[in-house]
C-alpha cells in the first residue's frame, strides 16, 4: 500500500493535518516532532507507506540511501553543527509508535536523553 488513509504521517504527507516542514522532495518529507526529546528532534520519512524496517525491502534501498544522505544536511541546516544522533524505532519492543518508517533526527547542547 503506497497511501494509508488511517496513517497519521500520510496524512501528514497528504497535507491533511499541520506539521512544521523541514524539507519536502517528491519522495521524502521532513518535519518537526512533536514530542521534541532534544532542542533539536526531527524525522524524515519517505511518503511512500512503508510501515517500518520489517517491511523493508530491495527495491527500497535507494530510499533509505536517500533519507540517509540527507541527515547530516538538515542536521546542520536545522542548528545540529555539533553532532546529533539518529534513531529508527521498530516494532513494538523496539518503541514504534507510529506505523510509517521514520528517522529520527535529535541534536542541540546536552544534557538530553532518548528512552
Ligand atoms: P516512534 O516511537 O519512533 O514511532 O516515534 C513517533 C514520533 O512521532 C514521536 O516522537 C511523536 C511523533 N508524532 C506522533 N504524532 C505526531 C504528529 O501528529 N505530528 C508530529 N509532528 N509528530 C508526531
Amino acid at each position: 500500500m503506497s497511501h494509508d488513509p488511517h496513517c497519521i504521517f500520510c496524512k501528514i504527507v497528504a497535507g491533511q493535518i499541520p506539521s512544521k516542514k523541514v524539507y519536502e522532495d517528491e519522495e521524502l518529507l521532513a518535519f518537526h516532532d512533536i514530542r521534541p526529546h532534544a532542542p533539536i528532534h526531527f524525522l524524515i520519512i519517505p511518503k511512500l507507506h512503508v510501515p517500518s524496517l520489517w517491511e523493508v525491502g530491495p527495491e527500497h534501498q535507494a530510499l533509505l540511501g536517500r533519507m540517509l544522505t540527507l541527515a547530516p544536511r538538515l542536521a546542520q541546516e536545522q542548528g545540529a553543527g555539533n553532532g546529533f544522533k539518529t534513531l529508527i524505532n521498530t516494532g513494538a519492543d523496539g518503541g514504534q509508535e507510529v506505523y510509517h518508517l521514520h528517522v529520527h533526527i535529535l541534536g542541540g547542547p546536552r544534557p538530553w536523553r532518548t528512552g
